[in-house]
């Protein structure tokens, strides 16, 4: 997978793409991140990008035709037919799903805006998609291009390293995540769950399933409308829920 990204700040790009899963990814050839800045395209030696917006109001928009000549350099290195994505908080929510739709694509262009935002225009003619990591504004889009990467990279066949992982990832695509526990097994008086304890993978797995049912249906039960739970989640979930119930009538 190629991906390109246009953003005023290449260096941060570039520097977080050297480091975790993308930085492996990165190193064994299985994707290849590169970046455009539209500065180097500016029409006058100041290194123009922005300007002031049609209808006055704070800030600065960034101009039609730096970016636009950036986005068509960064198009000539990618395969046809990639997307090319703009990251703003008025996007269509970022999902798992959304990763993994991503994940099958042979590259990607991610158009990190800065200022105010991008004179619209350049979005209608050069823009196929727009994506939000969250209802909150940031200084630019460099850090949602960066957690969209990762999302995607994690995805990719061998790029955990661990084929497992991603088997789980979407064993509980979906859910919540199970809790995770390491040495030492006791800690000031909090102890490991028993299960986890005694190599019964089965019984491991089953707990792992009953742990991301029962926090899902706590913290984002919409998350389950959306899922056709099997005979044995919804056996698991009434477990967790019953289990539920005791603690909190001991408790009272
Ligand atoms: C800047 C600004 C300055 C003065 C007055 C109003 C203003 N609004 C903004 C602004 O929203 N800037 C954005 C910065 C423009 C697009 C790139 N930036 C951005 C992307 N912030 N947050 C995101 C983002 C992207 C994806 N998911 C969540 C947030």
């Amino acid at each position: 997978m190629h991906i390109e990204v246009v953003t005023l700040f290449p260096a941060l790009v570039a520097t977080a793409s050297r480091v975790g899963v993308t930085g492996r990814a990165v190193e064994r050839g299985q994707v290849t991140v590169g970046t455009v800045n539209p500065r180097d395209y500016a029409q006058d030696v100041h290194g123009t990008v922005d300007d002031r917006p049609y209808g006055g109001g704070p800030g600065m928009v960034m101009k039609i035709e730096p970016c636009r000549t950036a986005i068509r350099a960064a198009k000539a290195k990618l395969p046809e037919g990639s997307p090319s994505i703009y990251l703003a908080a008025d996007g269509v929510p970022f999902t798992q799903a959304k990763a993994a739709e991503l994940a099958k694509v042979p590259g990607m262009l991610l158009l990190a805006g800065r200022y105010e935002g991008v004179d619209e225009r350049l979005l209608e003619m050069e823009i196929s998609d727009r994506i939000s990591i969250g209802d909150y504004v940031l200084s630019g889009g460099e850090l949602p291009a960066l957690v969209l990467i990762d999302a995607v990279l994690r995805l990719l066949p061998g790029v955990l390293g661990d084929a497992e992982s991603a088997a789980q990832d979407s064993f509980s695509a979906g859910l919540l995540d199970w809790p995770h526990y390491t040495r030492p097994e006791g800690f000031e008086g909090h102890a490991v769950p028993p299960v986890l304890l005694g190599g019964d993978h089965a019984a491991i797995r089953r707990w792992r399933l009953k742990q991301a049912l029962g926090r899902t249906w706590t913290l984002r039960p919409e998350l389950l409308e959306s899922r056709d739970l099997s005979a044995e989640e919804r056996r698991l979930l009434d477990e967790y829920k019953a289990d539920l119930g005791n603690t909190q009538g001991s408790s009272r």
